[in-house]
């Protein structure tokens, strides 16, 4: 059933419940001397490029072929539209490889064609802290669809992570293939309810008229929390103590050190914002919220191109109540002009999401490792990981 996914050291639909396959890694490292030096075969019209996202050029192909070609809902009626300052962000954290960031071109004419990316991370799961590469990304345009490139593009960034010795990685998808980590659900909270429902989005619930719908949504001009304040490069220690603190109760997390925070959550306009709680009496950051920025293109719609979406991120409460605190995420979503507001149902998110009015969406995100099996599937709620 999955000729490709069979092959690889990946959890098998077979295995599952196998109380006999002991949780960790499932292959064993090989002398980086084993590990093949020169890329794959390609079909012959293409080859391998490495995208070099600080070029503004080579940036602007890779924005256009995702913003063409990259994840679509179940309806096809909304694109992911990640921007290229994103893009850069999101590729370019502390001990990035560019040789990670890989694009096939069509020899005759170079057009960008596909992509995959890799970012390395050390990753918790329980007690066992792992260097890991996040695999993102993964795009092959509309028209070189189902010809098996996608296996060729992942054998081949197995094979360039290797060569940084190291043999784990960690990925999301839309679609279920061997197997697993956990499956999560996307929660929606409109701010711009109008919008939603012309674009098609979200529907009028039964019995409510527009107004009414409007009016339910609605949230204060400004933020209640006494404290509350956009994250700045001072707090970076203060933060990073928090996030770690919260960070240890999940089975799978990332182990974020200063310099992780400073590139994952301090604010980048437009691409993440970070908001924390400093008591007025004694300067402690007790809290802390964050979302980032991924708009979506509007697919055949006559008054709207982009949905303006901001997704939940990491969050912590340590006094301020969680739900007080995304409300207040929710009322800087609003201030910045944001359509929707997503989250997982992952950490501690079932916590507020029906109180603040979020809704159940028509998607899921299924979590992966590669190279690492966990005896069992676990709750989303156990898990402490957002990737982008
Ligand atoms: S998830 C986002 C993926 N991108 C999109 O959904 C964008 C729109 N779709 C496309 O561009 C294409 O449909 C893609 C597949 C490129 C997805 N993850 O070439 P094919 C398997 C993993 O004929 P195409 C993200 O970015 C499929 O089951 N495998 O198919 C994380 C089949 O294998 P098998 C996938 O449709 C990516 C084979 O590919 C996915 O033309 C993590 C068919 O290939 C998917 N999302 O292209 C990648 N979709 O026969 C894994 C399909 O076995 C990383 N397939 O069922 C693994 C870790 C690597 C590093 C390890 C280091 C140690
Ligand atoms: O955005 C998503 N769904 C929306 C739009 C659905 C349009 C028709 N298919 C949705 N809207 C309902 C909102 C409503 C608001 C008021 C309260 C009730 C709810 O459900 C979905 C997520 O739900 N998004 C997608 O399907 C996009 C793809 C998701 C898989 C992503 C794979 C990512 C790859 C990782 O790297």
């Amino acid at each position: 059933r999955h000729r490709f996914w069979e092959t690889q050291p990946v959890g098998q639909f077979k295995d599952l419940g196998d109380p006999s396959l002991p949780e960790g890694p499932i292959e064993p490292p090989t002398p980086l001397s084993d590990v093949k030096p020169e890329p794959y075969n390609l079909p012959a019209q293409y080859e391998w490029t490495t995208c070099d996202m600080d070029d503004e050029q080579t940036c602007g192909e890779v924005y256009n072929l995702l913003t063409s070609n990259y994840v679509e809902d179940d309806e096809n009626m909304f694109r992911f539209n990640y921007s290229k300052e994103f893009l850069r962000w999101a590729l370019r954290p502390p001990g990035y490889y560019k040789a990670w960031h890989i694009g096939v071109r069509v020899k005759a004419s170079k057009k960008l064609v596909a992509f995959i990316t890799g970012v390395p991370a050390r990753i918790r799961v329980r007690d066992d802290n792992v260097r890991m590469a996040e695999i993102n990304f993964l795009c092959v345009h509309k028209k070189l669809r189902s010809k098996r490139l996608a296996p060729v593009m992942i054998k081949e960034v197995t094979r360039r992570v290797h060569l940084e010795n190291i043999w784990q990685a960690a990925y999301t998808a839309g679609v279920v293939i061997p197997t697993p980590v956990t499956t999560c659900r996307y929660w929606h909270r409109s701010l711009n309810p109008k919008k939603l429902i012309d674009v098609g989005f979200s529907r009028l619930g039964a019995r409510m008229t527009m107004s009414r719908t409007i009016r339910l949504y609605k949230l204060p001009e400004s933020t209640v929390t006494p404290g509350f304040r956009k994250m700045e490069l001072r707090d970076v220690p203060a933060v990073t103590r928090l996030l770690r603190q919260y960070l240890s109760q999940f089975v799978v997390a990332p182990d974020f050190d200063e310099n992780d925070v400073e590139h994952w959550l301090l604010p980048l306009e437009n691409v993440v914002d970070s908001y924390l709680v400093e008591s007025p009496e004694t300067h402690e950051v007790t809290d802390f919220c964050s979302f980032y920025t991924l708009p979506s293109s509007i697919l055949n719609n006559q008054n709207y191109s982009v949905l303006k979406a901001a997704y939940s991120y990491y969050n912590v409460s340590t006094k301020t109540p969680l739900l007080q605190l995304m409300n207040d995420a929710l009322i800087m979503a609003k201030q910045k002009d944001y359509d929707v507001f997503n989250a997982l149902d992952v950490m501690h998110n079932e916590s507020f999401l029906k109180e603040l009015k979020f809704g159940p969406g028509d998607g899921q995100l299924h979590y992966y490792l590669y190279n690492y099996r966990i005896r069992s599937a676990l709750k989303a709620s156990e898990l402490g990981l957002v990737l982008l």
